[in-house]
């Protein structure tokens, strides 16, 4: 046995911030396994172990600062492997020798960086610019391995969105978008070679002018545009987890980007032929770990997982030629989709839903709202049944606190929330999202008027960032504005209960001696029957049938 000194390898130069440890001391670990993830300002990488063996002591820790040299860990490994490691890895620093010889000039880097500020310059009166994204400069002999590409033509993403995930012999990285916007071509496929400057792809996306002034500088001075051009390409890389542990957001969808794993765990689902949409990460920050994936296998051999359509005992829906029938489009489905498709079927099977229907008179409601319609316009906003219906949930949920609660995974405990914070359902043209607005009890209705129409309009934009659509308690799906007289929600798991509203109606109410039309909202409650029972749901709906039915109760 031998000890050997695993160190930061040359990443590109500069300072890289530890943002996960993989490993502790006395893990045994396989030649590959990651150790440890860091993000420098061009990408969030995973760094390998370059053998195998049982880690003996850790020197760095989340949160450090750390550069090329500093010793990540000490490993005890086979003696005669101990020898080509270090061979290698004295092989590799000449290299990195080599390459920073041959690394491009100032002019050369500027030089690269002028079509960018060119096309940057010819559309930037429209507000809209193209830009062509580049391989950063990743270090070492610059050689990477294009392992996934995550975008495709026509895609709208957001600003840190991966755009592609490569592995050198050092580390495997992902390179985020440095804009939002609309990708307009794609460079890059899988199985290619890439190195700093390849192009990976073009995007449209609307600058800002704090960006044209950016470019601006790019234009005048050549010189100073690699170092710009560069900063502006490459932003600061944020991993964005959606689905953690706490807070898992069922019918939350946001971009295809969404899944929070490493190129390790990206690469072994790949060969296991699994979508990681599927599988909820334990990491920190909701990062899907290795073992999440191998217990997402197991469940699914077992048939616990949600996910397994037909291992769960449910047999399959059979795979049709449906053009034996006549003409057919087959179109793939997004990742979006997916995810939304995974997080309701998950819900589904895990959750015994019970819903309860209810018509809540808000004639006076109604009323109210028109009596109010001038000072709105003066607001500028519209106050619409749903800012009424947050403020009674929001009470109710006070009220009755099993509602603003969550079961814990192993069904051991009840968390119940302090906080009131309410999703709402919104339909975008990239699939259903769940923005959730915080501390509804304490908003007027003004303020959760316009905070729903801003999210609601961030939504179709594809505008929110996870933190907008996490930490929901309760969620409301509104079709009111469309039609229908009820439906049955999915919950958004795992929260325990989920509001559904549908379409306004006059309806003949008898008031003890005679019939007169009344306004009545038709309105739907699921809710979770392991958290909530029958008795508990009926209390709940009728107290907000009533805040709802008489507004003035909304302040006592
Ligand atoms: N009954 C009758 N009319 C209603 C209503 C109801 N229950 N709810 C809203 N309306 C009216 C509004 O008053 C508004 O009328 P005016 O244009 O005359 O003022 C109109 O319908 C449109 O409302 P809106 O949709 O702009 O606003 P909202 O506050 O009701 O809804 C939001 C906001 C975000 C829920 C909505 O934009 C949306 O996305 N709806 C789709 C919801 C959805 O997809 N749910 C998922 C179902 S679960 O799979």
């Amino acid at each position: 046995m031998a000890k050997e000194t695993v160190k930061i390898p040359d990443l590109g130069g500069g300072e890289v911030d530890v943002i996960e440890v993989c490993v502790k001391v006395g893990d045994v670990i396989a030649k590959e396994d990651s150790l440890v993830v860091v993000e420098s300002d061009k990408a969030s990488m995973e760094i390998p172990s370059p053998q195998a063996g049982k880690v003996l002591s850790i020197s760095i820790k989340d949160g450090s600062t750390v550069s090329e040299g500093d010793v990540i860990l000490e490993l005890e490994v086979e003696a005669g492997a101990a020898v080509d490691s270090t061979e290698a890895q004295s092989a590799e620093k000449a290299e990195a020798r080599e390459t920073s010889e041959l690394e491009p000039s100032e002019s050369e880097a500027a030089a690269k960086a002028e079509p960018v500020s060119a096309k940057n310059e010819k559309s930037a009166s429209a507000g809209l610019k193209r830009e062509t994204i580049e391989v950063p400069d990743i270090g070492g002999d610059g050689q990477v391995e294009v392992i996934e590409v995550c975008i495709t033509e026509g895609d709208e993403i957001s600003e840190g969105d991966s755009l592609v995930v490569l592995e050198s012999d050092k580390a495997s990285m992902e390179i985020p978008s440095p804009h939002s916007g609309k990708i307009l071509s794609v460079a890059i496929k899988v199985g290619d070679s890439a190195k700093q400057g390849s192009i990976i792809a073009e995007i449209e996306y609307q600058s800002s002018a704090e960006q044209l002034e950016v470019e601006k500088t790019v234009a005048v001075a050549p010189e100073k545009a690699a170092q710009t051009a560069e900063k502006s390409v490459i932003p600061a890389a944020s991993p964005a987890p959606v689905l953690s542990k706490s807070e898992p957001t069922a019918p939350t969808v946001v971009s295809h980007a969404d899944v929070y794993a490493g190129p390790a765990v990206r690469k072994l689902a790949r060969e296991f032929g699994l979508e990681l949409e599927q599988v909820t990460g334990t990491g920190p920050r909701g990062r899907i770990l290795k073992e999440d994936l191998q217990k997402f296998v197991k469940d699914l051999a077992t048939g616990k997982s949600a996910g397994a359509a037909s291992g769960a005992g449910i047999p399959a829906i059979p795979d049709i030629d449906y053009s034996q029938f006549g003409e057919i489009d087959v179109q793939a489905t997004s990742k979006l989709a997916k995810l939304t498709a995974a997080n309701m079927h998950r819900s589904w099977l895990n959750l015994p839903h019970v819903t309860q229907f209810d018509d809540v008179d808000i004639s006076d409601l109604e009323d109210f709202r028109a009596s109010v319609k001038k000072e709105s316009e003066q607001h500028g906003v519209k106050l619409t049944p749903l800012p009424f219906l947050l403020k009674a949930a929001a009470l109710a949920l006070r009220t009755y606190p099993k509602f603003n609660a969550s079961l814990s995974a192993d069904g051991e405990t009840m968390i119940f929330k302090k906080y009131i914070n309410i999703g709402i359902a919104v339909d975008t043209p990239a699939g259903l999202v769940v923005p959730v607005i915080r501390d509804v009890d304490k908003k007027s209705l003004w303020e959760l008027a316009a905070e729903s129409a801003e999210l609601a309009q961030k939504a179709k934009q594809r505008k929110l960032k996870p933190a907008d659509m996490q930490g929901g308690c309760f969620t409301i799906s509104s079709l009111g504005s469309i039609g229908g007289t009820g439906f049955t929600p999915i919950i958004n798991a795992p929260e325990v209960a989920i509001m559904g509203v549908s379409k306004l109606a006059v309806k003949p109410h008898w008031n003890g001696s005679e019939f007169v039309p009344r306004k009545m909202l038709p309105v739907s409650l699921s809710y979770d029957h392991r958290a909530i029972n029958g008795v508990d749901a009926g209390q709940f709906f009728t107290y907000m049938g009533e805040l709802l039915a008489d507004i003035r109760r909304l302040l006592l």
